[in-house]
């Protein structure tokens, strides 16, 4: 008779999933001695930021909802490279908490990355969905290509819907992460410190001396004559110096490393939000 009672009751509402504790558990994932500089905070945050920044305010396509870059098109691009290690990483996460999207995992890891490097708590909000076919990927050729000039970097960015100051904010991100030949083609770190986020890359770019490297093989890309030549700058970062608008607040970020951090996070929480449709209780999550 109990047992027949209990059968009718109504199913259990799955309990809400604690973002805190998925955010916790992703935050002892980072640290590996035998993981290039250490951690995996900066290729968790490339990945972040190649989830959302495929998106086209025209059309509203692309963007981190859909977390479409686990098949085979968007995957397989060039420029995403390297990213599978990312993906691969956060696997034990998805299977400890099923009900966790992929899109919200990706975007969450970034913003836990972030925070635990050392960099400001960005405000974060659960409710972006899973794609179930490559169908949704948008098309390849999106993400910017470093090679590349200021036209193009306007471009790329000005398609998500961010102005200058707000490019210049987001590509302090390469305070983060080193280039890897196997991935992009380009190599060396762009600052010292590699896992730590500061506003080294505003105050190294505006005070090393840059040159093109010589006697390397890869890419064209810029290193510094001043130090030991261990540095890096791809020339789409050397446009945050040559372009007069772009080197302003290239300026401002060097000279107050608060006022980045705040311009950071907000374009930051901007970008791995575009082009979703959040549900209206969903609540921005600040990490402490
Ligand atoms: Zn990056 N980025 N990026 N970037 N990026 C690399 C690595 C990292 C560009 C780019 O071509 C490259 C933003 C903007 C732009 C990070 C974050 C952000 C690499 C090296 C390249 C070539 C990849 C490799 O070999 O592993 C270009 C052209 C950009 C704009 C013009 C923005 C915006 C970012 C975040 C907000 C990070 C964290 C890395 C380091 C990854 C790692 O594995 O260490």
């Amino acid at each position: 008779k109990a047992a027949a009672a209990a059968e009718e009751e109504a199913p259990k509402e799955p309990e809400p999933l604690d973002y805190r504790k998925v955010a916790a558990d992703i935050a002892e994932l980072l640290d590996d001695v035998d993981y290039d500089d250490g951690s995996y905070g900066p290729v968790f945050v490339r990945l972040a930021w190649h989830a959302s920044g495929t998106y086209n305010k025209a059309d509203g396509t692309g963007g981190s909802n859909g977390a479409t870059m686990r098949f085979g098109p968007e995957a397989g691009d060039g420029a995403n490279a390297g990213l599978d290690v990312a993906r691969n990483r956060l696997e034990p996460i998805k299977a400890k908490y099923p009900q966790i999207s992929y899109a919200d995992l990706w975007t969450l890891a970034g913003v836990v990355a972030i925070k635990e490097m050392g960099g400001p708590s960005i405000p974060w909000k659960a409710g972006r969905t899973d794609a179930v076919s490559a169908e949704s990927c948008p098309p390849q050729g999106r993400l910017p290509d470093a090679s590349k000039d200021r036209k193009h970097v306007r471009e790329v960015f000005n398609r998500m819907g961010f102005d200058d100051r707000e490019i210049v904010a987001l590509m302090g991100a390469h305070v983060l992460g080193r280039c890897h030949p196997d991935r992009s083609g380009y190599h060396l770190p762009w600052t010292y410190n590699p896992t730590t986020f500061t506003n080294a890359y505003y105050t190294l770019l505006a005070s090393e001396y840059w040159k093109k490297e010589k006697n390397w093989d890869g890419p064209m890309q810029y290193s510094n004559r001043k130090g030991t030549g261990d540095i890096m700058m791809l020339p789409t970062d050397m446009e945050m110096l040559w372009d007069r608008t772009f080197k302003q607040y290239v300026k401002e970020f060097a000279n107050d490393e608060q006022v980045w951090f705040d311009a950071f996070s907000s374009a930051f929480k901007k970008l791995i939000e575009l082009g979703v449709q959040f549900p209206a209780e969903a609540p921005d999550i600040v990490l402490e």
